[in-house]
């Protein structure tokens, strides 16, 4: 839905265009000279009203109504830009619009009694100066929509009604790994707001239900504390999703990161979000002590059906994990 918003023209490349097409315009051979005019005139305002109004409506028509969208999505949209503010000059790209149709309509109206030339090239002047001067009106509202556009663009596609399961864990504990191996490599990677780097989307099937899994570089991977307050926010706003937590331990030593610490990051995913917890122990090729029920090795795969299974029981409702085990 984000991804599809169309990209927006400032006022003087929407004027810039719609009169290169009307200029292009030319009328055959006509008995009288006026006809000629008259109908080359409102020929070329025409053409700049579907032009501008074409992309006017197209905007209102494609920028999606946030107040109607899921609560995850309002969120992150309200960290990034003023809703109201978006409304309004949306709202004010609507009134353009209309204001032209409306525009062309009269001075057509009076193209068509009008008699001289010099009357006729008097009107198309009138016609060119009054547009002008609305799609002009609204070029901060064009400017701002298309920041908001920009920002939208990097909001992930993932689906809020759906069931999930969010991989936490810290850096190098083989997050990426265990979603290739959950879900077959069929991975799509979005940009997420206020982080660097990219979160991917799986899908997978948990007996007849077809779920989504999301792994969360950069986002649950380190402690709060060393967060700033739109990084947090944007964080929070993944509770909106009401996903199940699959967090990773890596007890080997491989990731750089000692248990510990790792137990601390868990501690405050648990406060953070509110689904169940399935603690895992990863990398269990490397290590053979066991700190957790479920170890999984992304490289043999190990442990992935047991992990699957007891993902569909959460899944269920037929065992919760909030504990973290
Ligand atoms: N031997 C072994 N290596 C693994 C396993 N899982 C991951 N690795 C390795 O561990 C390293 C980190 O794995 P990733 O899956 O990239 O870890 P990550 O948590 O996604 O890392 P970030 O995206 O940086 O947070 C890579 O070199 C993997 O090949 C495993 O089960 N066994
Ligand atoms: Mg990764």
């Amino acid at each position: 839905m984000f991804n599809r918003v169309p990209t927006v023209l400032r006022s003087q490349e929407l004027i810039d265009k719609s009169f290169l097409r009307a200029s292009k315009i030319t009328e055959p051979y006509h008995f009288k000279l006026e006809d000629k005019i008259r109908k080359e005139i409102i020929d070329r305002i025409s053409t700049i009203e579907a032009i501008t109004c074409g992309h006017l409506n197209k905007l209102v028509k494609k920028f999606p109504s946030i107040w109607n969208v899921h609560p995850f999505y309002r969120e992150l949209v309200d960290l990034m830009f003023d809703i109201d503010a978006y409304k309004l000059s949306l709202g004010n790209v609507n009134w353009a619009s209309k204001r032209i149709v409306e525009l062309s309509t009269d001075v057509i109206k009076r193209l068509k009694r009008a008699g001289e030339a010099k009357q006729l090239t008097k009107l198309m002047n009138e016609f060119y100066g009054r547009y002008s001067s609305i799609v002009k009106a609204i070029d901060k509202d064009l400017s701002f929509l298309g920041k908001c556009r920009d920002e939208m663009r990097k909001i992930p596609d993932i689906d809020p009604e759906m069931q999930t399961f969010i991989i936490a864990g810290m850096p190098n504990v083989g997050k990426s790994s265990l979603l290739s191996r959950l879900t077959g490599n069929v991975v799509r990677v979005a940009p997420y707001p206020f982080t660097t780097q990219n979160i991917s989307v799986g899908y997978t099937l948990l007996g007849e239900e077809k779920i989504q899994i999301i792994d969360t570089p950069g986002i649950l991977d380190r402690p709060m504390k060393e967060r700033n307050q739109m990084e947090i926010k944007a964080v929070l706003s993944l509770r909106l999703i009401q996903g199940h937590i699959i967090f990773l331990l890596d007890p080997s030593g491989h990731a750089g990161y000692s248990l510990e610490n790792q137990y601390s990051l868990l501690e405050e995913v648990k406060q953070l979000l509110s689904g169940d917890i399935i603690t895992v122990q990863t990398k269990s090729d490397l290590y053979s002590e066991r700190i957790t029920e479920i170890a999984v090795s992304a490289a043999t795969g190990e442990g992935i059906e047991a992990l699957k299974s007891r993902m569909e029981l959460v899944l269920n409702g037929q065992f919760s994990t909030q504990k973290g085990d």
